[in-house]
C-alpha cells in the first residue's frame, strides 16, 4: 500500500467545512507536522471514507483530524472503522450554531471513542494541538517544537492591556 508523507489525515465532510478545518492545518505546519487533507463525507461519499477509515493506518497516519457539521456522523463512522485515535471537530451549522455537530460526535457510546474538541475553529486548532501532542509522544524533536510553542504563546500574553 502507498505510504504517504503525511502523519495526520485531516478529512472533513464538505469543502465548506475547509475554513473552520484549516485551523488544524495551520498549527500542524508551525509545528512541522506532516499531514493531508481531504473531503470525506458520511453521507454523500460513503464509499470514500469506508476506503479512507479502512486504510488510514496501511497509508501511514498516526491520528485522524475529522470535521463535520450538522448531522456530523464522519467523525464516529471513520472510529468505528479504525483504532488510529479519532479526533472530532464539530463544524459550526447554519441552523443551529453547531450545537447538533457538538452533540452528534461527542456523544459517541462507550467502545468507540471520538475524542471531541470544540465547535468551529478553537476547536480545529486543537484539535491540531491535541495530534501534535499524541505524536510528540515518540517523537523528542515534536516533544521540544511543541513546548517551545506553548512557550512563545505564554510569552506574548502581556501583564497589563493596551489601549
Ligand atoms: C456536512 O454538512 C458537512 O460536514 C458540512 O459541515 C455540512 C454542510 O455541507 P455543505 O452543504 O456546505 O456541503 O456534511
Amino acid at each position: 500500500m502507498e505510504v504517504t508523507g503525511g502523519r495526520v489525515a485531516i478529512v472533513m465532510g464538505s469543502q465548506s467545512d475547509w475554513p473552520t478545518m484549516k485551523a488544524a492545518a495551520e498549527v500542524l505546519d508551525e509545528l512541522e507536522v506532516p499531514y493531508e487533507a481531504r473531503i470525506v463525507s458520511a453521507h454523500r461519499t460513503p464509499d470514500r471514507m469506508i476506503a479512507f477509515a479502512k486504510g488510514a493506518e496501511g497509508e501511514g497516519f498516526d491520528v485522524i483530524i475529522a470535521g463535520a457539521g450538522g448531522a456530523a456522523h464522519l467523525p464516529g463512522m471513520i472510529a468505528s472503522m479504525t483504532h488510529l485515535p479519532v479526533l472530532g471537530v464539530p463544524v459550526q451549522s447554519k441552523a443551529l450554531s453547531g450545537m447538533d455537530s457538538l452533540l452528534s460526535i461527542v456523544q459517541m457510546p462507550g467502545g468507540i471513542p471520538v475524542g471531541t474538541l470544540a465547535i468551529g475553529e478553537a476547536g480545529a486548532k486543537n484539535a491540531g494541538l491535541m495530534a501534535a501532542a499524541i505524536l510528540a509522544l515518540s517523537d523528542k524533536d515534536l516533544s521540544e517544537r511543541l513546548q517551545d510553542w506553548r512557550a512563545a504563546k505564554s510569552a506574548a500574553v502581556g501583564e497589563v492591556p493596551e489601549d
